[in-house]
């Protein structure tokens, strides 16, 4: 280790990132594959803060052969010279929590949530990484080991490795394997996320390299039409209303833009951004974009005579009937708030947002009487089908009092603790019968389906509901359902924490499980996106040795790995489905959270990650690939 990293200032400089190491999740949320594409977009953050001022056109990235990341900028490059503290300010950049502020001279720093929390946090979670600098004329380089810088610096600079005719900064970094679950990069959440910043700068041009396979995939992302060309790419399958409207405006230092458009469908799909940051949990600049919004078409609508005296008013939903829009704001000093802190929480933005596009919808609706006339049309069928539906969920709802479960199929549990609670999903009547008897009737309901349930990946409510076994379903979880706009689902009311889908492990029950996820996804999708899905896993197998224990096997691996591990002859038993076991052996292979295996079902992060093209709220099927379920291996869950 050079000399200099043995002085007071460097210590600090020391704790501070090893402070990273430690608790890694604090700041870059988690170190699952979410937490290691943040280090990316990390740096990229940096870059796209150059292209803000004003002096980068230009961003590679390239994920390299061995694992490794290069990003390449052709901004000013981080500033080199001596810093107060007697080092090159660069050194400062990546060995100091928090720094970029001081040098950094754009009026909007992308600190926000997870996003901006500084190069030297992907310098500490980096096995190694290597800086560049192309400045006035010369190139610097300088090197680090987990945050430790490894050049020495020669009176407190960097050494100069060479000659530049233009400027640029380009940071590799290799990933920590000691800190990361798994260090390869996935490129589709890459490009996606890159392709979505290239559509938030409409001047910069992103190219995107994946060296790693046999053949190198090269995409360059340049969208000079920004939101307005995003807005455009999500509904570029649909049935649109109109062309996209886009508003821009600027109030108190916030700059506002906005593009929406109406497609023929029954959902919206409304995302914020503040400061190029794509806001997931929303907040104050969609509140107050939706609050201007629904007040606005309101007053059109009054004003037309299409509402009348006696008519109450729109629904902010039904406003929103099948738009598609993107709220970008720039916020000289970002707060957020919520469980990921992704949600915008300055007041100021919520009353400038809804002033600009008030102002400038109300402009463009006035030479525009046609559109608005199809946008209020699109509020007219969402509030008539509201209010049957509204009619429908009553009668249902005062039906469900005298039928909770109208074939009284479901053998609920006793308990009305939810927290403790489960209910078993069981395919077949005989499964179902055994694990009627087996279960642990205080905590363990048991719903046994026969053979398939309807498929609803097309089906609209009203024919899904007509189904027994569904509603049965919908009946016991207890949270009611959300479809298209207007949420009545409520996951507070839950009477179930977890879900337990028990279907063969063949082809017939892997049908049988995406159907039910279909269900789920299609009318209950936060079942699933907060964890409360599982499937059972069933053994495969039954060895009972001449001597010793019996035990039960879950794959063809754990029956290799009991080959490798038992010389001695025993007796295997294949089970061939759920139907063959008796009551104890159910009990003791899948019910009994001691020793059963269950799998988490997740919705996978590039599916989510995906807001470029739109694949999450489409008519079309709910695409297999989406979700995933976690290995088995890692997943013996609970209790
Ligand atoms: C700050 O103000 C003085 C001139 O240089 C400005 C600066 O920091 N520019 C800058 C930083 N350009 N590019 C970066 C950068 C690029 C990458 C790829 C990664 C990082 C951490 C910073």
């Amino acid at each position: 280790m050079p000399k200099e990293t043995y002085n007071a200032e460097n210590i600090t400089v020391l704790e501070g990132l090893e402070a990273v190491r430690v608790r890694p999740g604090m700041y870059i949320g988690s170190v699952s594959t979410k937490g290691l594409n943040h280090l990316i977009y990390e740096i990229v953050d940096n870059a796209v803060d150059e292209h803000l001022a004003g002096y980068c056109s230009e961003i590679h990235v390239y994920l390299e052969k061995d694992g490794s990341v290069t990003v390449e900028d052709n901004g000013r490059g981080i500033p080199v010279d001596l810093h107060e503290k007697g080092i090159s300010a660069e050194r400062l950049v990546f060995t100091t929590l928090h720094a970029g502020g001081k040098f950094d001279d754009s009026a909007y720093k992308t600190s926000g949530g997870l996003h901006g929390v500084g190069s030297s946090v992907v310098n500490a979670l980096s096995v190694w990484m290597k800086v560049r600098i192309r400045r006035g004329g010369h190139i610097y380089e300088d090197a680090y080991e987990r945050g430790i810088p490894t050049v020495e610096l020669q009176n407190g600079l960097l050494p100069v490795v060479g000659r530049a005719k233009d400027t640029g900064t380009s940071i590799q970094f290799m990933p920590d394997d000691e800190i990361f679950d798994h260090t390869v990069f996935k490129a589709e959440e890459v490009k996606n996320r890159l392709h979505e910043t290239a559509y938030l700068n409409p001047a910069l041009t992103i190219c995107f390299e994946d060296r790693r396979g046999s053949e190198v995939e090269s995409i360059t992302y340049h969208e000079p039409e920004g939101i307005v060309g995003f807005v455009k790419s999500i509904n570029q399958k649909k049935d649109t209303v109109h062309d996209v409207i886009y508003v821009k405006g600027e109030s108190d230092g916030i700059t506002v833009e906005a593009a929406f458009q109406y497609v023929n469908e029954f959902h919206e799909n409304v995302m914020g951004f503040c400061n190029n940051i794509f806001n997931a949990e929303g907040g104050t600049h969609l509140t107050g974009f939706k609050t201007i919004f629904t007040t606005v078409i309101n007053s059109y609508a009054r004003q037309l005579n299409i509402l009348k005296e006696k008519d109450a008013n729109f629904t902010g939903p039904d406003v929103r009937n099948g738009m598609t829009a993107v709220v970008s704001i720039k916020h000289p000093d970002p707060r957020f708030e919520g469980q990921t802190k992704t949600k915008l929480d300055n007041q100021d933005a919520a009353k400038v947002v809804s002033k600009v596009v008030g102002e400038e919808i109300t402009r463009y609706f006035d030479r525009n009487l046609e559109t608005l006339k199809s946008i209020i049309g699109c509020a007219e069928k969402a509030a008539k089908i509201r209010k049957t539906e509204e009619k429908a969920k009553t009668n249902m709802l005062t039906k469900q009092k005298f039928s909770f479960d109208s074939n009284g199929k479901l053998a609920n549990c006793e308990s009305r603790d939810a927290s403790k609670c489960e209910i078993f999903i069981v395919e077949g009547d005989s499964a179902g019968g055994s694990a009627k008897m087996a279960r642990n009737r205080l905590y363990q309901a048991i719903m046994p389906i026969r053979g398939k349930i309807l498929n609803v990946e097309k089906a609209s409510i009203d024919k899904a509901l007509a189904n027994a076994e569904i509603k049965t379903m919908i009946n016991a979880f207890g949270c009611g359902f959300s479809e298209g706009y207007g949420n009545d689902f409520d996951i507070t009311k839950l009477r179930y924490d977890k879900i337990i889908i028990m279907a063969d492990a063949d082809v017939d029950g892997a049908h049988i499980c995406t159907l039910l996820l279909t269900l789920f996804y299609r009318f209950m999708p936060e079942l699933i996106t907060e964890g409360h899905v599982y499937i059972a896993m069933p053994p495969l197998y039954k060895v009972i040795p001449a001597r010793g224990k019996e035990e039960y096997l879950y794959d063809d691996k754990a029956l290799a790995k009991y080959r490798k591990t038992h010389k001695s002859s025993f007796t295997l038993q294949r089970y061939k489905g759920l139907g063959e076991m008796d009551a104890q052996q159910l009990w003791e292979t899948t019910l009994d959270p001691e020793t059963r295996y269950l799998k988490r079902v997740e919705i996978d992060d590039s599916f989510l990650a995906d807001r470029v093209t739109e694949k999450l709220m489409g008519t079309d099927v709910v695409p297999r690939k989406a979700f995933i379920y976690e290995h088995a291996e890692e997943a013996l869950l609970d209790f």
